[in-house]
């Protein structure tokens, strides 16, 4: 029997800053989504069957978000192998922060590739300086190289973009692609897509990126991710069955991407 190694696990965790929370129900929302769509994606050529179904990592209410991280991190640590192609599933974006730090333990180095309406690059937000609005930087300040896509909001003065900042998708992220020789991880926020294709998220900003510019995006990822992230979706705001089978439809996009990596 063939190893397994493109694995979905689900991260029950959104940090007390978030104004109107509900991602942390999203992973089971999109496991009940994912049946009712095809197997097989006409994008990619593949299928996202089989795979490693982890179930979900519960965070408790009342931890705060670096008792969160420490714990998801150490976990991480002690249970994944080199070999594995692991799809997280959100939460909120913050998990990306304890993901990032455990996947470069076990991978060593790699480029992420960040696709957001927002930099997520705050010092500070609502008192923490560790949360989803301010996890880029963070990681930034740990050494991670982050490239962002698709962003058309921000806090002037309290952010800053850079030369690794785009707002624009498709053809910048050809370009840095074809520049780095790193491996990649993705983390997807599904805020990157226009509010009229997924309306599900807590801060949606008009002017996004619709649902084929993403597959291409995706695409072009196919091969050379160590991992990924889909993170934002909050079941309890706007057209939650609308969005629900769209992140669903996302993550069978997201596991046949990362099985065409698995070495
Ligand atoms: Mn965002």
């Amino acid at each position: 029997m063939r190893t397994i190694r493109t694995k979905l696990l689900g991260i029950e965790y959104e940090g007390k800053e978030n104004f109107l929370g509900g991602t942390r129900i999203a992973p089971s929302y999109i496991r009940w989504a994912l049946e009712s769509i095809e197997d097989y994606s006409p994008y990619l050529n593949g299928f996202y069957k089989p795979f490693k179904d982890l179930g979900n990592f519960h965070a408790r209410w009342e931890w705060d978000s670096l008792k969160f991280a420490r714990i998801l991190e150490g976990c991480l640590k002690r249970h994944v192998d080199g070999r594995d192609r692991i799809l997280f599933v959100g939460g909120d974006h913050f998990i990306t922060y304890p993901v990032a730090r455990a996947l470069r333990a076990i991978h060593g180095d790699f480029a992420i590739i960040h696709l957001d309406a927002h930099l997520d690059r705050r010092d500070i937000f609502e008192g923490s300086r560790y949360n989803h609005a301010t996890v880029m930087r963070r990681l930034e300040e740990e050494g991670f190289t982050i490239y962002t896509f698709g962003y058309r909001a921000f806090a002037k003065g309290l952010e800053y973009t850079t030369d690794r900042t785009f707002m624009h998708v498709i053809e910048p992220m050809k370009d840095i692609l074809q520049e780095i020789r790193l491996p990649v991880y993705l983390t997807l926020d599904v805020d990157v897509l226009d509010p009229s294709v997924f309306p599900s998220v807590t801060n949606p900003e008009g002017g996004g990126i619709h649902f084929k510019e993403l597959m291409e995006a995706i695409g072009l990822l196919k091969g050379r991710l160590i991992g990924a992230d889909l993170v934002e979706f909050s079941p309890i705001v706007g057209d939650h069955y609308k969005s629900g089978v769209t992140a669903a439809i996302l993550v069978r996009e997201l596991l046949v991407a990362l099985k065409y990596s698995a070495s």
